[in-house]
Protein backbone atom coordinates (compact mmCIF):
# COMPACT_ATOMS: atom_id res chain seq x y z
CA UNK A 1 0.00 0.00 0.00
CA UNK A 2 1.33 3.46 -0.79
CA UNK A 3 1.18 5.94 1.79
CA UNK A 4 -0.28 9.35 1.03
CA UNK A 5 2.47 12.03 2.55
CA UNK A 6 1.52 15.88 1.84
CA UNK A 7 4.69 17.71 3.26
CA UNK A 8 4.68 21.16 3.19
CA UNK A 9 8.38 21.96 4.72
CA UNK A 10 11.06 20.53 3.40
CA UNK A 11 14.88 20.59 3.27
CA UNK A 12 16.70 20.13 -0.14
CA UNK A 13 20.01 18.93 0.31
CA UNK A 14 22.20 20.16 -2.50
CA UNK A 15 19.69 22.58 -3.70
CA UNK A 16 21.93 25.33 -4.95
CA UNK A 17 23.83 22.06 -7.43
CA UNK A 18 22.10 21.13 -10.73
CA UNK A 19 19.11 18.44 -10.05
CA UNK A 20 18.31 19.91 -6.83
CA UNK A 21 18.22 23.51 -8.06
CA UNK A 22 15.80 22.03 -10.72
CA UNK A 23 13.57 20.06 -8.05
CA UNK A 24 13.43 23.18 -5.91
CA UNK A 25 12.17 25.24 -9.33
CA UNK A 26 9.78 22.29 -10.33
CA UNK A 27 8.12 22.45 -6.13
CA UNK A 28 7.87 26.25 -5.90
CA UNK A 29 6.23 26.54 -9.72
CA UNK A 30 4.05 23.06 -9.41
CA UNK A 31 2.84 22.94 -5.24
CA UNK A 32 2.26 26.61 -3.92
CA UNK A 33 1.92 24.87 -0.14
CA UNK A 34 5.33 23.90 0.10
CA UNK A 35 8.31 25.84 1.74
CA UNK A 36 11.70 24.87 0.92
CA UNK A 37 15.10 24.93 3.27
CA UNK A 38 17.85 24.21 0.85
CA UNK A 39 20.65 22.70 2.66
CA UNK A 40 23.90 23.24 0.63
CA UNK A 41 27.81 23.74 1.41
CA UNK A 42 27.94 25.79 -2.40
CA UNK A 43 31.41 23.40 -3.44
CA UNK A 44 32.64 24.44 -6.77
CA UNK A 45 29.17 22.52 -8.19
CA UNK A 46 26.84 24.54 -6.08
CA UNK A 47 25.64 27.80 -7.46
CA UNK A 48 22.85 30.46 -5.25
CA UNK A 49 22.26 31.98 -8.81
CA UNK A 50 20.55 28.61 -9.57
CA UNK A 51 17.73 29.65 -7.04
CA UNK A 52 18.12 33.37 -7.23
CA UNK A 53 14.50 35.22 -7.73
CA UNK A 54 12.73 32.11 -5.97
CA UNK A 55 9.97 34.02 -4.07
CA UNK A 56 12.01 34.62 -0.37
CA UNK A 57 8.76 33.16 1.85
CA UNK A 58 9.19 30.36 -0.22
CA UNK A 59 12.85 29.35 -0.54
CA UNK A 60 15.15 29.95 2.07
CA UNK A 61 19.26 28.81 1.79
CA UNK A 62 20.87 27.64 4.29
CA UNK A 63 24.48 27.35 3.63
CA UNK A 64 26.24 24.11 5.26
CA UNK A 65 27.19 20.75 5.31
CA UNK A 66 25.49 17.40 5.53
CA UNK A 67 28.05 16.29 7.66
CA UNK A 68 27.67 18.90 10.22
CA UNK A 69 25.41 17.08 13.16
CA UNK A 70 24.77 20.15 15.00
CA UNK A 71 23.67 22.19 11.86
CA UNK A 72 21.29 19.35 11.11
CA UNK A 73 19.28 19.13 14.92
CA UNK A 74 19.07 23.07 14.84
CA UNK A 75 17.59 22.68 11.24
CA UNK A 76 15.24 19.60 10.69
CA UNK A 77 13.07 19.80 13.53
CA UNK A 78 9.91 21.60 12.02
CA UNK A 79 10.67 20.27 8.91
CA UNK A 80 8.71 17.02 7.60
CA UNK A 81 11.12 16.15 5.17
CA UNK A 82 14.62 15.78 3.43
CA UNK A 83 15.10 15.08 0.17
CA UNK A 84 18.84 14.43 -0.11
CA UNK A 85 20.43 15.75 -3.70
CA UNK A 86 23.96 16.99 -2.14
CA UNK A 87 26.61 15.18 -2.76
CA UNK A 88 30.07 14.89 -5.08
CA UNK A 89 28.90 13.61 -8.17
CA UNK A 90 31.49 13.80 -11.44
CA UNK A 91 33.07 10.17 -12.00
CA UNK A 92 36.18 11.88 -13.49
CA UNK A 93 36.95 14.23 -10.62
CA UNK A 94 36.61 10.86 -8.12
CA UNK A 95 39.26 9.06 -10.25
CA UNK A 96 41.49 12.34 -9.83
CA UNK A 97 40.60 12.53 -5.32
CA UNK A 98 38.38 9.89 -4.17
CA UNK A 99 38.38 11.43 -0.61
CA UNK A 100 35.61 14.45 -0.76
CA UNK A 101 33.18 11.44 -2.27
CA UNK A 102 34.13 9.15 0.45
CA UNK A 103 33.36 12.51 3.39
CA UNK A 104 30.10 13.67 1.47
CA UNK A 105 28.48 10.85 -0.36
CA UNK A 106 28.92 8.25 2.48
CA UNK A 107 29.12 10.15 5.82
CA UNK A 108 26.81 13.10 5.04
CA UNK A 109 23.88 10.14 3.78
CA UNK A 110 24.67 9.11 7.88
CA UNK A 111 24.73 12.63 9.27
CA UNK A 112 21.18 12.81 7.30
CA UNK A 113 19.80 9.24 8.09
CA UNK A 114 21.18 10.03 11.82
CA UNK A 115 18.95 13.41 11.78
CA UNK A 116 16.23 11.72 10.27
CA UNK A 117 15.98 9.12 12.98
CA UNK A 118 16.40 11.57 15.92
CA UNK A 119 13.60 14.10 14.70
CA UNK A 120 10.77 11.31 12.87
CA UNK A 121 11.77 12.88 9.28
CA UNK A 122 10.21 11.21 6.13
CA UNK A 123 13.90 11.24 4.19
CA UNK A 124 14.14 10.52 0.19
CA UNK A 125 16.90 9.29 -1.23
CA UNK A 126 18.19 10.54 -4.55
CA UNK A 127 20.58 7.99 -5.98
CA UNK A 128 22.05 6.65 -9.66
CA UNK A 129 21.45 3.84 -11.85
CA UNK A 130 25.40 3.68 -11.67
CA UNK A 131 25.24 1.71 -8.55
CA UNK A 132 24.28 -1.55 -10.94
CA UNK A 133 27.37 -1.36 -13.39
CA UNK A 134 27.34 -1.57 -16.67
CA UNK A 135 26.17 -3.75 -19.66
CA UNK A 136 27.40 -4.92 -22.79
CA UNK A 137 26.23 -3.20 -25.87
CA UNK A 138 24.14 -6.16 -27.25
CA UNK A 139 22.75 -6.48 -23.50
CA UNK A 140 18.84 -6.93 -24.40
CA UNK A 141 18.72 -6.23 -20.62
CA UNK A 142 18.04 -2.98 -18.77
CA UNK A 143 18.46 -2.34 -14.82
CA UNK A 144 15.84 -3.34 -12.47
CA UNK A 145 15.26 -2.82 -8.76
CA UNK A 146 16.14 -6.30 -8.89
CA UNK A 147 19.01 -6.18 -10.50
CA UNK A 148 22.44 -6.67 -8.24
CA UNK A 149 25.13 -3.81 -7.17
CA UNK A 150 27.88 -3.80 -9.21
CA UNK A 151 29.49 -0.28 -8.97
CA UNK A 152 32.41 0.64 -10.82
CA UNK A 153 33.84 3.77 -10.13
CA UNK A 154 34.49 5.61 -6.75
CA UNK A 155 31.79 7.95 -7.14
CA UNK A 156 29.51 4.98 -7.90
CA UNK A 157 30.47 2.92 -5.14
CA UNK A 158 30.18 5.82 -2.33
CA UNK A 159 26.60 6.42 -3.92
CA UNK A 160 25.66 2.16 -4.27
CA UNK A 161 27.46 2.51 0.22
CA UNK A 162 24.75 5.48 0.98
CA UNK A 163 21.55 3.30 -0.67
CA UNK A 164 22.85 0.32 1.69
CA UNK A 165 22.94 3.10 4.84
CA UNK A 166 19.74 4.07 3.78
CA UNK A 167 18.37 0.73 3.38
CA UNK A 168 19.90 -0.29 7.07
CA UNK A 169 18.58 2.67 8.54
CA UNK A 170 14.95 1.63 7.32
CA UNK A 171 14.86 -1.99 8.55
CA UNK A 172 16.71 -1.39 11.52
CA UNK A 173 15.50 2.09 12.79
CA UNK A 174 12.34 2.55 10.76
CA UNK A 175 13.36 5.66 9.15
CA UNK A 176 10.45 6.18 7.19
CA UNK A 177 12.11 6.28 3.86
CA UNK A 178 12.78 5.80 -0.22
CA UNK A 179 15.30 5.63 -2.69
CA UNK A 180 15.18 6.58 -6.30
CA UNK A 181 17.85 5.60 -9.30
CA UNK A 182 17.90 7.76 -11.72
CA UNK A 183 19.97 7.74 -15.30
CA UNK A 184 21.88 10.61 -16.78
CA UNK A 185 20.19 14.12 -17.03
CA UNK A 186 20.10 17.27 -18.64
CA UNK A 187 18.81 20.35 -18.87
CA UNK A 188 19.63 24.18 -17.57
CA UNK A 189 22.12 24.35 -14.98
CA UNK A 190 24.06 21.65 -15.42
CA UNK A 191 27.81 21.86 -14.57
CA UNK A 192 30.29 22.15 -17.92
CA UNK A 193 32.39 19.86 -16.61
CA UNK A 194 29.81 17.13 -17.16
CA UNK A 195 29.35 15.93 -21.18
CA UNK A 196 26.42 17.89 -23.00
CA UNK A 197 27.06 21.35 -20.94
CA UNK A 198 31.07 20.66 -21.28
CA UNK A 199 30.77 19.99 -25.56
CA UNK A 200 27.59 22.55 -25.96
CA UNK A 201 30.20 25.37 -24.36
CA UNK A 202 33.38 24.21 -25.96
CA UNK A 203 32.01 25.05 -29.36
CA UNK A 204 30.26 28.28 -27.94
CA UNK A 205 33.99 29.22 -27.01
CA UNK A 206 35.75 27.95 -30.30
CA UNK A 207 36.89 24.90 -29.19
CA UNK A 208 36.53 21.48 -30.17
CA UNK A 209 34.71 19.45 -28.69
CA UNK A 210 36.43 16.07 -26.60
CA UNK A 211 34.99 12.79 -26.73
CA UNK A 212 36.47 9.72 -24.89
CA UNK A 213 37.34 6.12 -26.13
CA UNK A 214 35.49 5.09 -29.11
CA UNK A 215 32.40 7.13 -27.94
CA UNK A 216 30.15 4.25 -28.87
CA UNK A 217 29.27 4.05 -24.84
CA UNK A 218 25.78 4.36 -24.01
CA UNK A 219 23.93 6.82 -21.67
CA UNK A 220 19.90 6.63 -20.83
CA UNK A 221 19.04 10.77 -21.01
CA UNK A 222 16.44 12.13 -19.35
CA UNK A 223 15.34 15.80 -19.19
CA UNK A 224 16.06 16.88 -15.40
CA UNK A 225 12.02 18.41 -15.15
CA UNK A 226 10.88 14.51 -15.05
CA UNK A 227 13.39 13.06 -12.71
CA UNK A 228 11.94 16.16 -10.25
CA UNK A 229 8.30 14.69 -11.16
CA UNK A 230 9.45 11.72 -10.31
CA UNK A 231 11.02 11.98 -7.16
CA UNK A 232 7.66 14.11 -6.00
CA UNK A 233 5.62 11.39 -7.16
CA UNK A 234 7.98 8.98 -4.83
CA UNK A 235 8.37 11.28 -1.87
CA UNK A 236 4.81 12.09 -1.82
CA UNK A 237 3.04 8.02 -3.28
CA UNK A 238 5.75 5.93 -2.87
CA UNK A 239 5.59 2.93 -0.04
CA UNK A 240 8.76 2.85 2.84
CA UNK A 241 11.34 1.05 2.39
CA UNK A 242 10.82 0.81 -1.33
CA UNK A 243 12.98 1.76 -4.47
CA UNK A 244 12.24 2.97 -7.76
CA UNK A 245 13.96 3.66 -10.87
CA UNK A 246 13.31 6.52 -12.87
CA UNK A 247 14.12 6.63 -16.60
CA UNK A 248 12.42 7.75 -19.63
CA UNK A 249 13.95 5.49 -22.31
CA UNK A 250 16.57 7.87 -23.45
CA UNK A 251 19.33 5.60 -24.33
CA UNK A 252 21.72 7.16 -27.19
CA UNK A 253 25.58 6.56 -27.99
CA UNK A 254 27.91 9.56 -26.95
CA UNK A 255 29.14 10.11 -30.53
CA UNK A 256 25.15 9.92 -31.58
CA UNK A 257 24.79 13.11 -29.14
CA UNK A 258 28.03 14.81 -29.64
CA UNK A 259 27.25 15.07 -33.50
CA UNK A 260 23.36 16.48 -33.07
CA UNK A 261 25.02 18.67 -30.99
CA UNK A 262 27.72 19.93 -33.61
CA UNK A 263 25.04 19.57 -36.12
CA UNK A 264 22.96 22.37 -34.42
CA UNK A 265 25.57 24.20 -33.97
CA UNK A 266 26.18 24.82 -37.11
CA UNK A 267 29.20 22.55 -37.28
CA UNK A 268 30.84 19.56 -39.17
CA UNK A 269 29.11 16.43 -37.50
CA UNK A 270 33.00 15.07 -36.76
CA UNK A 271 34.84 18.43 -35.62
CA UNK A 272 36.07 17.17 -32.35
CA UNK A 273 38.51 15.33 -30.69
CA UNK A 274 39.23 12.23 -29.56
CA UNK A 275 40.84 12.10 -26.08
CA UNK A 276 42.03 9.33 -23.48
CA UNK A 277 39.24 7.19 -22.47
CA UNK A 278 37.81 7.07 -18.85
CA UNK A 279 39.55 4.73 -16.60
CA UNK A 280 36.84 1.96 -15.97
CA UNK A 281 34.78 3.52 -18.41
CA UNK A 282 30.92 2.24 -18.04
CA UNK A 283 30.06 0.94 -21.63
CA UNK A 284 26.14 0.66 -20.94
CA UNK A 285 23.36 2.67 -18.86
CA UNK A 286 19.79 1.41 -19.53
CA UNK A 287 16.97 1.89 -17.18
CA UNK A 288 13.39 0.16 -16.73
CA UNK A 289 11.25 2.28 -15.62
CA UNK A 290 7.97 -0.39 -15.14
CA UNK A 291 7.70 -0.10 -11.49
CA UNK A 292 7.53 3.21 -10.80
CA UNK A 293 5.16 4.06 -14.40
CA UNK A 294 2.37 0.87 -12.92
CA UNK A 295 2.41 1.45 -9.14
CA UNK A 296 2.43 5.17 -8.69
CA UNK A 297 1.38 6.50 -12.00
CA UNK A 298 4.73 8.61 -13.09
CA UNK A 299 5.17 9.32 -16.53
CA UNK A 300 8.09 11.69 -18.08
CA UNK A 301 6.80 14.24 -19.78
CA UNK A 302 9.80 15.27 -22.34
CA UNK A 303 10.27 12.66 -24.17
CA UNK A 304 11.32 14.47 -27.29
CA UNK A 305 15.29 14.57 -27.03
CA UNK A 306 16.02 16.53 -29.84
CA UNK A 307 13.32 19.64 -28.26
CA UNK A 308 15.25 19.06 -24.98
CA UNK A 309 18.47 19.53 -26.42
CA UNK A 310 17.37 22.30 -28.79
CA UNK A 311 16.23 24.25 -25.25
CA UNK A 312 19.52 23.06 -23.74
CA UNK A 313 21.68 24.74 -26.11
CA UNK A 314 19.70 27.77 -26.06
CA UNK A 315 19.63 27.97 -22.39
CA UNK A 316 23.59 27.91 -22.73
CA UNK A 317 23.67 30.25 -25.54
CA UNK A 318 21.64 32.54 -23.78
CA UNK A 319 23.12 32.26 -20.28
CA UNK A 320 27.01 32.90 -21.22
CA UNK A 321 27.44 34.67 -17.31
CA UNK A 322 26.33 31.60 -15.73
CA UNK A 323 28.83 29.38 -17.00
CA UNK A 324 31.59 31.89 -18.36
CA UNK A 325 33.38 32.20 -14.85
CA UNK A 326 34.06 28.29 -13.89
CA UNK A 327 35.19 27.22 -17.70
CA UNK A 328 38.16 27.93 -17.80
CA UNK A 329 39.18 26.18 -14.37
CA UNK A 330 37.21 23.37 -15.95
CA UNK A 331 39.13 22.71 -18.89
CA UNK A 332 42.51 23.09 -17.32
CA UNK A 333 41.82 20.26 -15.12
CA UNK A 334 40.60 18.48 -18.07
CA UNK A 335 43.87 19.39 -19.62
CA UNK A 336 46.10 18.29 -17.19
CA UNK A 337 43.98 14.78 -17.06
CA UNK A 338 44.66 14.46 -21.06
CA UNK A 339 40.86 14.51 -21.20
P1 LIG B 1 25.89 18.63 -8.62
O1 LIG B 1 27.33 18.27 -8.46
O2 LIG B 1 25.49 19.53 -9.74
O3 LIG B 1 25.37 19.31 -7.26
C1 LIG B 1 25.71 18.85 -6.00
C2 LIG B 1 25.28 19.90 -4.97
O4 LIG B 1 25.56 19.37 -3.66
C3 LIG B 1 26.05 21.23 -5.08
O5 LIG B 1 25.16 22.30 -4.94
C4 LIG B 1 27.03 21.17 -3.91
O6 LIG B 1 27.39 22.45 -3.43
C5 LIG B 1 26.23 20.38 -2.89
N1 LIG B 1 27.10 19.70 -1.91
C6 LIG B 1 28.19 18.92 -2.17
N2 LIG B 1 28.73 18.48 -1.02
C7 LIG B 1 27.95 18.96 0.00
C8 LIG B 1 27.96 18.83 1.42
N3 LIG B 1 28.92 18.11 2.03
N4 LIG B 1 27.02 19.44 2.14
C9 LIG B 1 26.04 20.17 1.52
N5 LIG B 1 25.98 20.34 0.19
C10 LIG B 1 26.91 19.74 -0.56
O7 LIG B 1 25.11 17.25 -8.68
P2 LIG B 1 23.87 16.80 -9.57
O8 LIG B 1 24.34 16.33 -10.88
O9 LIG B 1 22.81 17.84 -9.49
O10 LIG B 1 23.39 15.50 -8.76
C11 LIG B 1 22.51 15.61 -7.65
C12 LIG B 1 22.20 14.23 -7.11
O11 LIG B 1 21.58 13.44 -8.11
C13 LIG B 1 23.43 13.45 -6.64
O12 LIG B 1 23.11 12.76 -5.47
C14 LIG B 1 23.71 12.50 -7.80
O13 LIG B 1 24.37 11.34 -7.34
C15 LIG B 1 22.31 12.21 -8.27
N6 LIG B 1 22.18 11.81 -9.67
C16 LIG B 1 22.71 12.59 -10.67
C17 LIG B 1 22.51 12.25 -12.00
C18 LIG B 1 23.07 13.12 -13.13
O14 LIG B 1 22.85 12.80 -14.29
N7 LIG B 1 23.74 14.24 -12.87
C19 LIG B 1 21.79 11.11 -12.32
C20 LIG B 1 21.27 10.33 -11.29
C21 LIG B 1 21.46 10.71 -9.97
O1 LIG C 1 34.21 15.42 -22.16
C1 LIG C 1 33.62 14.35 -22.04
N1 LIG C 1 33.65 13.44 -23.05
C2 LIG C 1 33.01 12.25 -22.99
O2 LIG C 1 33.07 11.47 -23.95
C3 LIG C 1 32.87 14.03 -20.84
C4 LIG C 1 32.81 15.00 -19.69
C5 LIG C 1 32.22 12.82 -20.80
N2 LIG C 1 32.29 11.95 -21.82
C6 LIG C 1 31.51 10.68 -21.75
C7 LIG C 1 31.66 9.88 -20.48
C8 LIG C 1 30.30 9.22 -20.34
O3 LIG C 1 30.24 8.05 -21.13
O4 LIG C 1 30.13 11.08 -21.77
C9 LIG C 1 29.33 10.24 -20.93
C10 LIG C 1 28.63 11.09 -19.88
O5 LIG C 1 29.63 11.59 -19.00
P1 LIG C 1 29.26 12.44 -17.68
O6 LIG C 1 28.49 13.65 -18.09
O7 LIG C 1 30.52 12.63 -16.92
O8 LIG C 1 28.22 11.50 -16.95
P2 LIG C 1 28.32 10.00 -16.34
O9 LIG C 1 29.71 9.62 -16.01
O10 LIG C 1 27.52 9.11 -17.22
O11 LIG C 1 27.53 10.23 -14.94
C11 LIG C 1 26.34 11.07 -14.87
O12 LIG C 1 25.18 10.29 -14.83
C12 LIG C 1 24.96 9.52 -13.67
C13 LIG C 1 26.41 11.99 -13.66
O13 LIG C 1 27.61 12.77 -13.69
C14 LIG C 1 26.32 11.20 -12.37
O14 LIG C 1 26.26 12.09 -11.26
C15 LIG C 1 25.07 10.35 -12.41
O15 LIG C 1 25.01 9.52 -11.28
Amino acid sequence: MSENFEPTNIIVTGGCGFIGSNFVHYVVNNHPDVCVAVLDKLTYAGNPENIAGLPADRVELVVGDICDAALLDELVPGHDAIVHYAAESHNDNSIDDPTPFLRTNVEGTFCLLQAARKFGVRYHHVSTDEVYGDLALDDPARFTEETPYRPSSPYSSTKAASDHLVRAWHRTFGVRATISNCSNNYGPYQHVEKFIPRQITNILDGVRPKLYGDGRNVRDWIHTDDHSSAVWTILTKGEMGETYLIGADGERSNIDVLRAILTRLGKPADDFDWVRDRPGHDRRYAIDSTKLRRELGWEPKHTDFSEGLDQTIAWYTENRAWWEPVKAATEARYKAQGQ
